[in-house]
């Protein structure tokens, strides 16, 4: 059975021209008219989530991992509201949401009726467009539904994909239903153009290469794809440039110009000696970087070219030096100018690179080695035992800050929410990636994380492929590494500190776990921690599980901050 609304039908009717199948349904009453159509018609794969916000977040996941737009629907009012983060996530990591709300006419907008608040532009400032769907349902409306629907359908996978937003008003009565096929729609279809740099641009970008000796290849974080890593690879051995990326990047370049750990390369690095590190021309593709020192590097020691390529168009001058964009994506870039007759830059950029990385991954073994129990080594260690092929999820705290400082996590996909670095949705968009996926998917987090989106575990899709490493030191410990932040001075700035930045709790995951249906390990020490994991990666484990590991909050921002210092240190004696 179909809901009687026309608009409605059509909407449906074009998610499956479009092959858009995936759905994420919130209850409500409002948007009954889109369950019934959605649910009903047996043609979609639909989901049911009762918290809008970890439902948009669990759609976010399920559209990571299959790379196409999946919808969210949910009734109007606070419901619509609650869709906000991970529309704000998904904007900013370029991911295909289609929102859908459920709305009253306009006449009794703001008229103090129930549920009902003025979601026009709700999301006005990450949502690539929106549109509000005629009430009526005149042909000339319907038509005019379709047009607005092919449009922003189209939107949301074009030129740097990202999400859309649909608001339909609704009129009662709201529930009738027939047992019709859905009406054929006219599609408005958009071709896939393949856009390349002209004649000119490809001479004077080259030219640009050629003038330059230090080349540096900044990617950001993307879900990486094979096209890329090549042309990547042959870009680097014609021009002899640098690639550097985190393991957020997903690239698997085959070279040896290749350098997973930025922030350990520059943590290394002395102020003065910094300079031979500067690149003459910098081209960046992807969207953030967790290094907050390349960051900081790149805007010290300005490259003299900045060329950023964005299918998008994005002018990303996050490093005050932008002097080209190039609207394409980089992986047609890259092949392109590979494809162009330039000789190699003398001097060995990537050597320096490669040489300082090498020496700086020796004194980072050399200190994890030493390290007591603590985040750092836990997380290492879990790094280090995922099962090949599999996919990380890493949450927004120190955990990712760790994952950029561990190298060697080879084959495995790795992901967070860095688009706005929330830590309200890591729960939920792994479960959703997890859910659409065969192969074991491992969340590390920490537990203001964790317990922040609990709810994240509340749905019925939690597979025996989902491992959750909860990092619980009872609070938010990266808050100490800051050091302002953890008021060395006086006992006020210690109590403010401890009470409103750390937030110290008490509270352990197992209760919830087993609320959950998860299975429940813990770990307090380096050997049990080794005996967890042959458990949690046991080929025979077939329940999703929690994995509690306790770490002393003092002791994990003791060795946090001695890292570096023993790093630099080390490589400067
Ligand atoms: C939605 C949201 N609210 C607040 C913050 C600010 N914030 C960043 S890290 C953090 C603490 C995280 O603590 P936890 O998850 O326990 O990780 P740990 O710091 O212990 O590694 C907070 C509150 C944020 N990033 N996102």
């Amino acid at each position: 059975m179909i809901s009687t609304k026309r608009h409605v039908q059509q909407l449906a009717s074009l998610f499956l021209s479009k092959k858009i199948f995936d759905i994420v349904l919130c209850p409500g009453s409002r948007n009954g008219p889109l369950i019934h159509t959605l649910a009903g018609c047996g043609q979609f794969d639909c989901r049911v989530i009762v918290d809008e916000r970890s439902a948009g977040y669990f759609a976010l996941g399920l559209a990571q991992v299959k790379r196409k737009p999946v919808v969210i629907v949910c009734s109007s009012g606070t419901a619509a509201v609650n869709f906000s983060p991970a529309v704000a996530e998904a904007f900013y990591q370029n991911i295909p949401l289609v929102v859908v709300t459920a709305d009253r006419p306009a006449y009794w907008i703001d008229q103090l009726e129930n549920q009902c608040i003025n979601q026009t532009k709700l999301y006005r400032n990450f949502i690539k467009q929106s549109c509000s769907l005629p009430l009526e349902e005149s042909d000339c409306q319907l038509w005019h539904g379709a047009r607005l629907i092919n449009e922003i359908l189209n939107r949301a996978v074009a030129d740097g994909p990202g999400p859309v937003h649909i608001n339909i008003p609704l009129e009662e009565p709201l529930h009738r239903t027939v047992d019709g096929p859905l009406p054929d729609v006219k599609v408005v279809g958009d071709a896939n153009t393949r856009i390349q740099l002209d004649e000119k641009a490809l001479a004077s970008v080259a030219e640009e290469i050629r003038r330059a000796d230090k080349i540096l290849v900044l990617a950001g974080q993307s879900p990486g794809n094979a096209a890329l890593d090549s042309a990547l690879a042959l870009f680097a051995q014609k021009t002899g440039a640098v690639i550097v990326a985190e393991h957020l990047a997903n690239l698997t370049v085959p070279c040896d110009c290749f350098c997973v750990c930025p922030e350990l390369v520059l943590g290394s690095v002395s102020h003065d000696d910094a300079a031979v590190f500067q690149p003459d021309l910098l081209i960046t593709c992807g969207r953030h970087l967790v290094s907050r020192r390349i960051r900081e590097f790149l805007r010290a020691h300005k490259p003299h070219t900045h060329i950023h390529v964005d299918a998008g168009g994005g002018h990303m001058d996050t490093y005050q030096a932008l002097t080209r964009v190039c609207a394409m994506p980089p992986a047609l870039f890259f092949e392109q100018l590979a494809g162009m007759q330039i000789p190699k830059a003398p001097g060995d950029y990537a050597g320096t690179w490669k040489n300082q990385e090498d020496q700086a991954l020796h004194r980072y073994q050399h200190y994890l080695d030493r390290a007591p129990f603590s985040d750092f080594t836990a997380c290492a260690r879990i790094l280090n035992t995922v099962p090949e092929h599999s996919v990380i999820h890493l949450g927004n705290s120190s955990t990712v800050r760790y994952a950029v400082l561990t190298p060697g996590i080879k084959g495995v996909a790795c992901f967070g929410n860095r688009g706005t670095s929330g830590i309200d949705g890591s729960v939920s968009t792994a479960v959703g990636y997890a859910s659409s996926c065969l192969q074991i998917n491992t969340l590390i987090l920490g537990d203001l994380s964790f317990f922040y989106d609990a709810n994240g575990l509340w749905n019925r899709y939690l597979g025996g492929n989902l491992r959750i490493v909860l990092l619980n030191n009872g609070g938010g410990n990266i808050f100490s590494f800051v050091e302002d932040l953890a008021g060395r001075t006086g006992k006020e700035n210690q109590a403010v500190f401890q009470n409103c930045f750390f937030v110290g709790h008490s509270a352990k995951a197992k209760d919830l776990a087993s609320a959950f249906g998860l299975d429940y390990l813990q770990a307090d020490s380096d050997s049990r921690l080794d005996k967890a994991l042959e458990k949690f990666y046991n080929p025979d484990r077939t329940v999703p599980t929690l994995l509690e590991v306790f770490t002393d909050a003092r002791t994990n921002t003791e060795v946090f901050k001695g890292l570096f210092s023993d790093i630099k240190k080390r490589i400067l004696t």
